[in-house]
């Protein structure tokens, strides 16, 4: 089923099938083989769906999942011109300092990352607080899947179908007051098991934080994520619950999310506080403006390897212009990078 995206994000043409379209087209070639009416299919499934969604372990979701799988709404198209990521990419090729600082870390420690029991806490400015297991807190809502290009702001990027609830579908729940000016994001603390935390010498202060403008929040695009490829998140993902901000560097997505708060004041961010001079608050991809070190004119879209590097011109707002550009006209990008 299409989602109601405005044109960016949703576009005619196809270069992909999701899996949910790819097994449909599955049992379409089954029954008709079996002479049996077929309901009519957009394309004919292609090889390349194989391989985009091969890897994808299997379903051992939790009960709670597969159910809201069957009321999901699935994205049949992305952007004219993309194609998704092979899964086996998207989840070896990670940035999760909480688990390693190196691309394959994430991984490789994934096992380190505990998601059962979670709990996500929501206070701050709102009418209605709450603590909630994992289960309660998606219950109310539906899923959907939203296939997103994700761009880093270290010049790589991929494209991805999310599993997730939109940000303001829970943000209408709690009923933020008028305080409540900022949504705040905080990642688990787990000193223990976590590698990247047990070092006294790493940089980071944790619990990772990051934080949105409430308009931005708001805005349709931003999801709450907790699957990806039709599966839960894997750990190295951001298990079980993250955000997803697709025209943002890919280091505003918060993983692993235990607390979301309303705020008055905006929240001092992970990488800001690293290194405010080349990570700001507001992270927009934007081609125009450089990070101090490297250009962000063009990206490496993954796959990439030394001998097809796969580079591409990055898009301003990351190719979601005409659906967030209205949030920061009369602000100065460059200023506000
Ligand atoms: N808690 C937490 N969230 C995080 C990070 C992190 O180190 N810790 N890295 C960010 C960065 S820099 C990027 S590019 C994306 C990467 O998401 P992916 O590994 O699913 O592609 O996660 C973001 N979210
Ligand atoms: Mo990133």
């Amino acid at each position: 089923m299409l989602i109601k995206l405005p044109p960016a994000s949703a576009c005619k043409e196809s270069d992909v099938t999701p899996e949910s379209i790819y097994l449909s087209r599955r049992k379409f070639v089954g029954s008709s083989m079996l002479g049996l009416a077929a309901t009519a299919m957009p394309v004919l499934a292609r090889a390349e769906d194989a391989v985009r969604y091969a890897g994808v372990e299997p379903a051992k979701a939790p009960a709670w999942f597969q159910s809201k799988l069957s009321s999901t709404q699935w994205q049949a198209v992305v952007a004219k011109g993309e194609t998704i990521t092979p899964y086996v990419d998207a989840t070896q090729y990670n940035n999760f300092y909480e688990l390693g600082a190196n691309k394959g870390d994430p991984k490789a420690n994934a096992a380190a990352l505990k998601t059962e029991p979670w709990t996500v806490v929501v206070d701050g400015e709102v009418a209605n607080p709450g603590r909630y297991n994992l289960e309660d807190f998606i219950q109310p809502h539906q899923l959907e899947e939203r296939i997103y290009r994700l761009r880093c702001v270290e010049a790589w990027s991929m494209v991805v179908p999310w599993l997730g609830i939109p940000l303001s579908a829970l943000l209408k729940q709690v009923a933020p007051t008028s305080k409540g000016k900022f949504v705040r994001f905080e990642t688990l603390v787990d000193r223990e098991n976590l590698p990247g935390q047990k070092s006294s010498f790493g940089l980071i202060d944790w619990p990772y934080v990051e934080g949105l403008r409430i308009d931005e929040a708001m805005n349709p695009l931003a999801i709450l994520a907790v699957g990806m490829y039709g599966r839960t998140l894997p750990n190295q993902n951001g298990a079980p619950l993250r955000l997803v901000v697709p025209w943002k560097y890919g280091f505003k997505s918060i993983k692993s999310i235990v607390r979301i708060s309303l705020v008055e004041e905006q929240p001092k961010t992970t990488w800001q506080s690293l290194a405010a001079d080349e990570y700001g608050f507001y992270a927009n991809v934007n081609p125009s403006v450089d990070h101090p070190r490297w250009t962000q004119a063009r990206e490496r879209r993954l796959p990439s390897g030394l001998f097809s590097p796969n580079v591409r011109d990055t898009l301003m707002f990351n190719g979601y212009g005409d659906e967030v550009a209205s949030l920061y006209s009369g602000m100065d990008l460059r200023v506000n990078y």
